[in-house]
């Protein structure tokens, strides 16, 4: 293409090339062209959120340049790229991101300080991309961050959600749901009206023969919406590799818009047409570890991995390789179960259009995909009605059942007369409706499986898709422990304890190589060291203290404990056995005379988290958790020994100012349940404890950091099931303490008894599924424990140094590094002189 251009054009071009700014001097005139042309404002109307917009434009500017550079190496290169399938991306904010993987902050703070401006309020103008419920999306998020910084040729897809997730509001201890409004001013993505895919859905299968005389299966549609992409710029940390994330659109495809209709009067429903396209992207929903068969959320799914895939197979065509060669350029990555119809797309691809055998096919589509699994809980699991697919998909669902027959065959074969065997195994269940099982789905259409913690790679083996080890051997399972990017989690949320490690560790290589932290043992007798560390947690209680008392008008003492536990509200996370505890404690320290109170701990407890908006139970857990605050809060017995704090609309962004204000989180989990958990390692990772179940990822960063540097309390996931069928089967004598509790609450102790009787009668009366009472006592004598630990500050503070030093392990950078080697077969681009590494500042 270059030689193509005669030389003048080239110098012109090459002259006028867009010079990334790096001086603050430069950065304040690109801010001042952006305030003065682009949002067309001046200095006497340029308040925050314009400030705000032309900061995040310059920013943009900058990653723009680099992200085109890196696009148009990637495909001179012509090397395998990873494309990451993704129904949630929780991104967070931008801005500060950019500016630090960039390695400019501090101009930007010092270009912003001479306009006027604060760099914090700044960053604060900007919404979050919530375009994720929990975990699972907020992983997604750190594998990009991981796969840029790591130089990989990666790309991410997903949806670009008008709302995001939404708002959550607490109006007189309820949970009251509001719309996210992200997209009212977003610079960061570019909206590519080129670029765009026809979807369809609905229609006939006909029956045809190719000039050839051979036959083949032709999909007309009922229904064609259009696909848009929306491209978002992922910058790498101190390397200008930038990867791209890209989220389509809906909307009416050309045409559909009726003219007719229109021409005819009948503007409404021309109208409508237009709407109805719109609202395949216009929701996230809303629902953590939980599936519900809506046949929007399929469409959501196909429209998302048919545009997705068209895009890949048209990239995959410039390279002009044989099909044979689509698994040496292409691997994808399942993120659950969600994009599952993409095995079934691309295999309708090769067959039905590009007229492969479904031999020839199938190898190319298994070699090419990888799924992860990221729950066992049978709510979460995936299942559609074959009466819906055959509706929306009449095509799909004809593959699915082909690969389905061919997939029995094949075990039929190896295992003779073995009907039970074939039933288990099916991609059919044959059930009243009769369902797809999606995840069954992804295991047969992919080449690897994987869990995301031990513990969990282990329980899917055994339980969920034992028969699939038993079919395809124990090789296509395994394990990738998740983690987190440490630039966010550490560097951007706690920069003081960044600044401090590295002091210590002589500079900021530690972010790109978490490992290096372990040298930070030999400075556990540095006591200006030590005497630092303290007061930069303090200093983070502080600003946290501040935030409690501007947003819920309570005043808690820094010097507390701070005891926190944030995530999705859910009862196999069981909020309702913290807060059961923190009524033991108050019952507790009411029944103390006022001297043996002196000699107790004070703590806060903090909550937050979303429930989903038609999980009953989980709003009353929201609503218990606020009424227990009203009452301890006021109570003057009590004073600032215990505190109960529910933060509102708890999200990426509001994570990074508590995670980093925690003396001690919760992740109390039923164990066998919680598939990994992400935040546990951001709370150690900024030096605070954890309190635990043996479940998920607590399990290795325990053997990571040491049993003395972890509280772990209650029943194995190995004494669950037989716990649950003594509960159901045998007598269930409940924890006296925990019945103490109970009979406070129905006193009324709490706001009418009534509203919390299904929180009591899940334990009580219903078999207690999630062990609350098994565990309580022993989770009550932990806590105590945390008491008389926390009392030794200095013991304390080693047990903190010492965690932070050995969480090497659960950077995202490792983790991606055994995805590129075990699943994708994928290597880093070298980032060599024509494409120059960053300078440090
Ligand atoms: C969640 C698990 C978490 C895990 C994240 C990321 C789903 C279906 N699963 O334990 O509950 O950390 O995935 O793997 O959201």
């Amino acid at each position: 293409v270059q030689a193509s251009i005669p030389e003048p054009q080239r110098e012109a071009w090459a002259r006028n090339h867009h010079k990334a700014f790096q001086t603050k001097e430069d950065f304040e005139k690109e801010v001042v062209r952006h305030v003065e042309t682009t949002l067309a404002r001046s200095m006497f109307n340029c308040d925050e959120s314009a400030a705000y917009s032309a900061t995040g434009l310059a920013f943009r500017d900058r990653l723009v340049t680099r992200w085109n550079q890196t696009q148009q190496r990637q495909t001179f290169i012509d090397s395998k790229r990873v494309y990451y399938l993704s129904l949630e991306f929780l991104m967070g904010r931008a801005l500060d991101n950019a500016m630090l993987n960039a390695n400019l902050k501090d101009v930007a703070k010092a270009g912003l300080d001479d306009l006027g401006f604060r760099i914090e309020d700044i960053i604060e103008q900007e919404n979050d991309a919530a375009l994720g419920n929990g975990g699972l999306g907020r992983l997604a998020a750190c594998f990009l961050d991981s796969l840029a910084t790591l130089n990989y040729p990666a790309w991410g897809y997903g949806l670009r959600y008008r709302y995001g997730i939404f708002k959550q509001e607490i109006i007189d201890g309820y949970q009251v749901e509001v719309p996210d409004y992200w997209l009212d001013f977003n610079p960061w993505e570019f909206p590519r009206h080129d670029v765009t895919v026809d979807i369809q859905f609905f229609g006939h299968v006909h029956k045809m023969t190719d000039k050839n005389g051979k036959p083949f299966c032709h999909w007309e549609a009922g229904e064609t919406v259009q696909a848009v992409a929306y491209d978002m710029p992922i910058p790498g940390y101190d390397t200008p590799s930038t990867n791209n994330l890209r989220l389509w659109s809906s909307k009416a495809a050309s045409g559909e818009f009726d003219f007719q209709k229109f021409n005819s009067g009948d503007y409404e429903s021309s109208v409508g047409d237009q709407q109805r396209a719109e609202t395949i992207s216009a929701v996230l929903y809303p629902n953590d570890n939980l599936e519900r068969g809506k046949e929007l959320r399929l469409k959501q799914q196909y429209f998302w991995v048919a545009a997705s895939l068209y895009d890949i197979v048209r990239r995959f065509k410039k390279s002009k390789r044989t099909w044979k060669e689509f698994p040496d350029l292409v691997a994808i990555q399942l993120n659950d179960t969600h994009p599952t119809l993409a095995i079934v797309e691309l295999q309708r691809i090769l067959v039905d259009l590009e007229r492969l055998s479904w031999d020839e096919a199938w190898d190319i589509v298994t070699s090419t995909f990888g799924y992860t699994n990221h729950t066992v809980l049978p709510e979460a699991l995936e299942k559609w009605p074959v009466t819906l697919m055959q509706n929306l998909l009449p095509r799909h669902l004809q593959i699915i059942y082909d690969i389905n027959l061919f997939f029995l065959q094949a075990v039929e074969k190896r295992f003779p007369q073995d009907r039970d065997l074939l039933s288990r195994v099916s991609i059919i269940e044959e059930s009243q409706p009769k369902m797809v099982r999606m995840a069954f789905l992804a295991v047969v259409g992919s080449h690897k499986v994987n869990g995301v913690a031990e513990l969990h790679s282990d329980l899917i083996k055994t339980t969920i898709f034992k028969d699939f080890v038993e079919i395809y051997g124990p090789d296509k399972f395994t394990n990738v422990t998740n983690a987190i990017t440490p630039r966010r989690w550490l560097h951007q949320a706690n920069p003081r304890l960044s600044d401090l490690i590295a002091s210590k560790l002589g500079g900021y290589d530690f972010l790109k190589d978490l490992t290096q932290l372990s040298q930070l043992e030999l400075s556990l007798n540095d006591k200006a060291f030590r005497k630092e560390w303290a007061e930069i947690k303090y200093a983070n209680k502080v600003r946290l203290a501040k935030y409690i008392k501007a947003t819920t008008d309570v005043s808690v003492n820094p010097t507390a404990l701070f005891d926190v536990q944030v995530k999705r509200i859910h009862e196999y996370k069981r909020q309702q056995l913290n807060i059961f505890g923190v009524i033991h404690r108050y019952l507790t320290l009411k029944a103390m005379s006022p001297e043996e109170r002196k000699k107790q701990q004070p703590r806060v407890s903090i909550f937050g988290g979303k429930a989903a908006p038609g999980y009953w139970m989980a709003k009353h857990i929201i609503h218990l958790v606020n009424n227990v605050g009203s009452v301890v809060n006021k109570d003057e017995d009590i004073g600032d020994l215990l505190k109960v704090i529910f933060l509102e609309d708890y999200n990426v962004s509001k994570a990074e100012m508590i995670i980093p204000a925690s003396d001690l989180s919760e992740h109390i989990s039923t164990a066998g349940t919680e598939a990994s958990g992400t935040s546990n390692m951001k709370f150690v990772l900024n030096g605070g404890l954890i309190i635990g179940t043996c479940d998920g990822a607590n399990i290795e960063i325990t053997r990571e950091i040491g049993e003395n540097n972890i509280f772990l309390f209650g029943n194995l996931a190995e004494d669950v099931e037989d716990l649950r069928h003594a509960h159901t089967y045998g007598s269930h004598t409940l924890d006296p303490e925990l019945l103490a509790v109970f009979s406070e609450i129905q006193k009324g102790t709490f706001g009418a008894p009534h509203d919390f009787e299904a929180l009591i009668s899940a334990v009580r009366d219903h078999g207690d599924y999630y062990l609350v009472s098994d565990d309580f006592h022993s989770y009550i004598e932990t806590q105590a424990l945390v008491d008389e630990s926390y009392r030794n500050q200095e013991d304390w503070v080693t047990k903190t140094i010492t965690s932070v030093a050995r969480m090497g392990f659960f950077s995202s950078d490792r983790c991606i590094n055994e995805y590129a080697e075990e699943i994708w077969n994928i290597e880093p681009l070298q980032v060599g002189s024509e494409f120059p590494r960053l300078k440090k500042q």
